[in-house]
């Protein structure tokens, strides 16, 4: 026993003993003389310390043995030193919180708790309450007492199982669900494809009436031809970069704005045919991957099918007025830039118009294309191949409406600029665009052409009589 301890234990014995006092006992006791106030400071400092300890002890004996009574097959746990409610559990539940919290593969405090739908704290109260681990017997205790070793075998055998199709129809649902997932993705995008094309296939959609040609039988020797060169549809460009804007939107403003143009200076007329190539660049690109046909990257604000569409009924809507004005020849000059939707778009036009009469629409792969009227002969082409050739090509490819025509003219596109040049019996007449300036061509110094577009009169007898400009205002 340390002189400490012995001082107390004389303080506490005999009440009455001053701290001097204590200070001659200690002497006697342990042969050592301590200051009356130093016997006091110390005793005061361990008396103060056990207080501590006792008190740490106190609460943690009193937490981690919560008081449970039994009535009625509902268990209420309380806490000894805390305020907190009681916390009531059934036998059944306990039983079921047992089963699965004892049962491998062993679920977690939250899971057992969230399935049971008893809150976590009291959860983590009842287990320490019933001194419950994972590695405990999955059976209350009442159930052992009542039940044989056998019994609860096949209990616990019974509620493997009962786990297993659990464990099965959770798994079904999720794949279930997943699969949901997935499906309602591509129904989305089905859902945006369908949306998208169906928008313009709507154009298509409802019944439209064919073009009627009032007068059969006209006897003019007049052909009109309007060839409507690179319009570029889809093309994208920015006026800060390229010095103007162009989008599809003005390209079909455009177009719309050329073909009323020439309906409107010609209705009053009389042409025995209508002569009306296309192709030359109308659509922009060729490719999904928004290029040219040859894969030179473009810009662009359309998709590919939405460019189709929206051109393919351009040309429709074109064709149906003036094939209200005279009968329609259709003709394809395939460009660099849409050799491949051009050649769908006449295919289609084909099939759209092959039960009218008036509206001969000429399927033919080739690049170079001849139209014989009376005395004269036109050949197209773009205008991107053939270089100086252009003025010995006719003559080799078409000799016999060579030789009974006497007017010939070559009319290309590609440059989207006029050039008229007059050579070994043909001219070669490169005609103007009314599409606008995209960036690369404003970088190559390509600028300044008049936006216009140019109609031919044809007279089958005299040659070429009349040239109608529009321009683009
Ligand atoms: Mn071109």
């Amino acid at each position: 026993m340390d002189w400490v301890t012995e001082a107390i234990k004389l303080r506490q014995d005999v009440n009455e003993y001053t701290w001097e006092q204590i200070s001659d006992k200690l002497y006697e006791l342990v042969g050592e003389k301590y200051h009356p106030e130093k016997i006091r400071g110390a005793c005061r400092r361990r008396l103060a310390n056990l207080a501590h300890i006792k008190d740490t002890n106190k609460e943690s004996f009193d937490e981690s043995l919560p008081m449970i009574t039994e009535e009625n097959g509902i268990y209420t746990i309380r806490t000894r030193s805390s305020n907190r409610e009681p916390v009531y559990i059934s036998k059944n539940i306990l039983r079921e919180l047992k089963r699965m919290y004892c049962t491998q593969p062993y679920p977690t405090m939250n899971e057992c708790s969230r399935r049971l739908n008893i809150p976590r704290n009291d959860f983590f109260l009842i287990l320490k309450a019933f001194k419950i681990t994972h590695d405990d017997i999955p059976f209350i205790d009442d159930d052992i007492v009542n039940s044989t070793a056998e019994e609860l075998a096949t209990e616990s055998l019974e509620y493997r199982k009962h786990q297993y199709t659990e464990a099965l129809s959770r798994l079904e649902t999720e794949t279930l669900r997943n699969e949901n997932i997935k499906f309602r993705k591509k129904e989305y995008f089905y859902d945006y494809l369908h949306r998208m094309i169906t928008r313009d296939i709507d154009l298509f959609a409802e019944k439209r009436e064919m073009p009627i040609l009032s007068e059969n039988e006209v006897k003019s020797p007049l052909m009109l031809e309007i060839p409507i060169v690179d319009l570029h549809m889809g093309k994208l460009a920015w006026k800060p970069e390229a010095g103007e804007n162009y989008d599809y939107k003005i390209a079909e403003k455009r177009f719309a704005g050329v073909v009323d143009d020439i309906i409107e200076r010609i209705k009053d007329r009389q042409f025995e045919k209508i002569l009306y190539p296309i192709g030359q660049d109308f659509f922009h690109f060729d490719t999904i991957n928004t290029t040219t046909t040859a894969g030179t990257p473009l810009d662009s604000d359309l998709r590919w099918q939405k460019l189709f569409l929206r051109g393919v009924d351009m040309l429709i809507k074109s064709i149906d007025l003036f094939a209200t004005l005279a009968p329609v020849e259709v003709l394809l000059v395939p460009g660099n830039h849409d050799k491949m939707t051009a050649f769908y778009a006449i295919c289609f036009i084909q099939a759209w118009y092959k039960d009218v009469k008036h509206i001969n629409v000429i399927v033919d792969p080739k690049t170079r294309k001849y139209f014989e009227f009376g005395k004269c002969l036109i050949g197209y082409t773009h205008g991107d191949k053939e270089g100086k050739r252009i003025f010995g090509n006719m003559q080799i490819e078409v000799p016999g409406a060579w030789g009974r025509t006497k007017y010939r003219e070559w009319h290309t596109g590609h440059l989207h600029s006029e050039h008229v040049k007059e050579e070994h019996g043909v001219i070669v007449r490169r005609l103007s665009s009314v599409t606008g300036t995209d960036a690369w061509h404003f970088e190559s110094g390509f600028v300044g052409a008049i936006a216009k577009h140019q109609s031919f009169i044809w007279d089958k007898n005299k040659g070429l009589s009349e040239i109608l400009i529009t321009v683009v205002e």
